[in-house]
């Protein structure tokens, strides 16, 4: 899913300066119009009115289109808006976008045909001045709907881009090394940094074994707190969710700047399954490393369980793929026989 690429919403002001402007680039641009001041008037107005209604119809069907529809979505995702925003008003925002949209077209209707009726030249400019106020107004009810929307598409872009895959999920405080991790393990480039909090997102990688691929999420350093901001709220719940093995990376050295026991804490509130990774090895002696009192496993380790692990979820897949081709063949072919039916049939007709 990827919630980066929804474009900024506007406030009824813009939608309002563009349209009316492009409508009079639009009349200005236009060299040939009727002799007669009456006909020409009617003209100028009908491109008016066409220019300003399809503008702003196309913005507003723009945000209709562009964002997700959450029905349609994931549960990873539809939990997700519903931790990070407030779900009823977004709703109520998009009804009120499809709203002025209907008006809109309504509206326009309704002036497209008073100035096709009118008889002089002075009530075209009355007309066009009240159909301005008509559609400023309709936009206007609808700015806190639109100034919402932008809101939400604001926190839906911190929203990790997650594929259906077999996914392993990095976890641990801040400045443990996790992302040092995802690095290694998957060659990408996520920025590390010796303080804390260098990840506000949620970071993804990709190992490819063989014709799979495991995804890796490099979720956020959480100080285990009750209270979660956002990024902790996606954090949580990309670990519910989302998470078939969970690494916890473990700082030993305690360089990260807390204690050993704090990361113990955290360790011991995951419920699931998880493998114990010791970071920043290199600066530890051997001895402190195997005298560290959890199981842990080496990087090697760690890939080799993954292998082992995802295995069963690729087979499932596949098998899942095999059977969606069959069961389209055979629609195919049954669809292909029909037709052959129809012609055959037709052709004794004849
Ligand atoms: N010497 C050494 N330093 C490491 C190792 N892994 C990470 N570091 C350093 O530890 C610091 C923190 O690493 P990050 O990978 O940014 O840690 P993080 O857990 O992603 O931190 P947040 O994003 O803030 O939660 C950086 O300065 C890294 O260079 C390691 O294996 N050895
Ligand atoms: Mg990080």
């Amino acid at each position: 899913m990827n919630f980066q690429k929804i474009p900024p919403v506007e406030l009824s002001d813009v939608f309002l300066d563009i349209a009316f402007r492009r409508a009079r680039e639009k009349v200005a641009s236009k060299s040939k119009y009727p002799k007669d001041a009456l006909q020409k008037a009617r003209v100028i107005e009908h491109l008016r009115l066409d220019v300003v209604k399809d503008n702003i119809i196309f913005r507003l069907e723009r945000i209709l289109n562009t964002f997700p529809g959450t029905i349609t979505l994931p549960p990873f995702y539809q939990k997700i808006i519903k931790l990070t925003l407030d779900y009823k008003r977004l709703k109520e925002s998009f009804g009120a976008v499809n709203w002025a949209h209907e008006r809109i077209r309504k509206v326009h209707g309704q002036y497209t045909s008073k100035v096709r009726k009118i008889k002089d030249v002075k009530t075209v400019k009355v007309l066009h001045k009240q159909f301005y106020g008509r559609v400023a107004s309709l936009l206007k009810q609808i700015d806190k709907n639109l100034s919402y929307l932008e809101e939400a598409r604001r926190t839906m872009k911190t929203y990790p881009d997650i594929k259906e895959l077999y996914t392993v999920c990095l976890y641990g405080f801040p400045n443990v090394g996790k992302s040092t991790l995802l690095n290694t393990m998957t060659g990408t480039k996520a920025k590390t940094a010796a303080y804390s909090f260098t990840t506000v997102t949620i970071n993804a990688g990709y190992i490819h074994m063989g014709d799979k691929t495991v995804q890796v999420l490099d979720v956020p350093g959480t100080l285990g707190r009750d209270k979660h901001n956002d990024i902790e709220k996606q954090a949580e719940l990309v670990l519910e969710e989302v998470a078939d093995l969970i690494i916890y990376v473990y700082d030993i050295t305690e360089n990260c700047g807390y204690s050993i026991e704090k990361q113990k804490e955290l360790r011991k509130k995951l419920g699931k399954d998880v493998i114990v990774y010791l970071s920043k090895k290199d600066l530890l002696e051997q001895d402190t490393i195997d005298s560290f009192d959890e199981k842990h496993h080496t990087l090697d380790q760690i890939k080799e369980l993954i292998d082992k692990e995802s295995e069963e979820r690729h087979q499932g897949l596949l098998k899942r793929l095999a059977l969606e081709k069959s069961r389209l063949e055979a629609e195919e072919k049954a669809e292909l026989d029909a037709a052959a039916a129809k012609e055959l049939e037709s052709s004794q007709e004849s």
